[in-house]
C-alpha cells in the first residue's frame, strides 16, 4: 500500500465510521476470512456489519465472528437498513460489482466511500480506493498487510485465524504458484499469534458428510479425456446432487483431481443448476495453459490464469458438446 493510499485510509478512519464488509457471492474462505478479519480489526471503534450476497458453505461457520454475518438473501430489510447509514464499504476478494450479485445496485447507489481489496486481474473502476494486486496469493494476505500498515499491534488470535484460513484455502495449503516467500512469512507470523493450524486443516478439509464423499466418488468416475488433448473434464448432474444431498460448497476442490493425472494441464468441472437454468463451470490449469482467456471467450467467465469460472445456458449435454469443440479450437489457435 503506497503512502498516499495509507494517508487516505488513516484520514477516513480518524473518526468512528459505519462500515460494511462485503465478500463476493457464495463466499469462500478467502472472501469470508478477509471480511471477518477486518470485522475484528474495526469493531472496537466503529459500527461494522458484514453482508454476504447469499448463503455459503456451513464449513466456514468455525471462523470466529461468523455468527454476525448478515445474508442479504435471507435478511433484505436489515441489509437495506445497514446500507442507509454506511460511510465506508469494503468489497473483498472481487473486483467487478457483478460478483456481488443482487447487492451490486445497493453498492453502486450508495454514497459511502468504497474500498476494494482484491487479487484478481483486470479490476473494474468502481471503488474510491483501489488496493488491487493480482500477484498476491489471496485477499487475506493483502488484508494482513492492510491491517499491519494501519496498526501493527492489532492482530490477535481471531484475526490471525481468519487470515490464515483464507490464505491456506486460496493457496491449496501453500502449494499454488501464487505462493511466494512472503506468503509463507505471513503464514509464519500468523502462527506466532497462536493460530492452531491442525485444527484449521481439520475444520476446512476433514469436516464433510458421508454423502459428499459419495459425490466425490461419482464425480471422479465421470472424468473424461478428450483424445490427444491435455484436458480432462467431469460433470455433476442435478440427479447426482439430489442423490447425495448436495449442499453449497460440496464440490469445492473436486475439479483439482483432474490435474493429478500425468500430462494433464487443464481440468474442468460442469455442474448442472436447474433452478438457475445454467451450468456452472470451474476451470483449473497449470504451466503455460491459461484458462481465464478461454473462460471469458467461450463461457462468459474469467478469473485467474490457472483458476477461472464460467457459465453456460445450454443443457448439460449441449454444454459438454460445445466445450469439446471450443477447447479444440482454442488449443489449435494458441498452443500449436
Ligand atoms: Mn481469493
Amino acid at each position: 500500500m503506497n503512502e498516499q493510499i495509507l494517508n487516505q485510509i488513516n484520514d477516513i478512519f480518524s473518526k468512528k465510521r459505519n462500515i460494511i464488509l462485503i465478500p463476493h457471492s457464495s463466499p469462500d474462505a478467502d472472501a469470508l476470512g478477509s471480511c471477518l478479519a477486518l470485522y475484528h480489526f474495526f469493531k472496537d471503534k466503529n459500527d461494522v456489519n458484514i453482508i454476504s450476497p447469499n448463503e455459503y458453505t456451513d464449513i466456514l461457520n468455525f471462523l470466529p465472528g461468523s455468527e454476525n454475518v448478515i445474508v442479504y438473501d435471507n435478511d433484505k430489510e436489515k441489509s437495506e437498513d445497514v446500507f442507509k447509514n454506511a460511510d465506508v464499504i469494503f468489497t473483498l476478494d472481487f473486483n467487478s460489482l457483478g460478483r456481488a450479485r443482487n447487492l451490486s445496485n445497493l453498492i453502486s447507489s450508495s454514497s459511502a466511500k468504497i474500498i476494494m481489496i482484491d487479487h484478481h486481474e483486470n479490476p473494474d473502476n468502481y471503488p474510491n480506493i483501489m488496493i488491487s494486486d493480482s500477484k498476491m496469493s489471496s485477499t487475506c494476505e493483502m488484508v494482513f498487510d492492510f491491517i499491519n500498515a494501519i496498526d501493527n499491534k492489532k492482530i490477535d488470535n481471531d484475526i490471525a485465524t481468519c487470515l490464515y484460513t483464507g490464505i491456506v484455502a486460496d493457496t491449496g495449503s501453500f502449494r499454488f504458484p501464487s505462493t511466494t516467500s512472503k506468503t509463507l512469512k505471513v503464514g509464519s507470523e500468523l502462527i506466532n499469534y497462536g493460530v492452531n493450524i491442525t485444527e484449521i486443516f481439520e475444520k476446512l478439509y476433514n469436516n464433510f458428510q458421508f454423502k459428499r464423499l459419495r459425490l466425490l466418488g461419482s464425480t471422479i468416475s465421470n472424468f473424461k479425456k478428450i483424445d490427444g488433448l491435455p484436458v480432462l473434464y467431469t460433470l455433476i448432474s442435478e440427479e447426482d446432487q439430489i442423490k447425495n444431498d448436495f449442499k453449497k460448497g460440496d464440490s469445492e476442490g473436486f475439479v483439482n483431481f483432474g490435474l493429478s493425472v500425468t500430462g494433464i494441464l487443464c481440468s474442468v468441472l460442469f455442474i448442472e443448476k436447474k433452478d438457475e437454468g445454467i451450468i456452472k463451470i470451474s476451470f483449473r490449469s497449470k504451466g503455460d495453459f491459461k484458462v481465464n482467456i478461454f473462460a471469458s471467450r467461450y463461457f462468459s467467465g474469467g478469473g485467474h490464469e490457472h483458476a477461472s469460472g464460467g457459465v453456460s445456458k445450454l443443457s448439460l449435454i449441449e454444454t459438454e458438446e460445445k466445450f469439446i469443440v471450443d477447447i479444440k479450437q482454442y488449443l489449435k489457435e494458441n498452443y500449436e
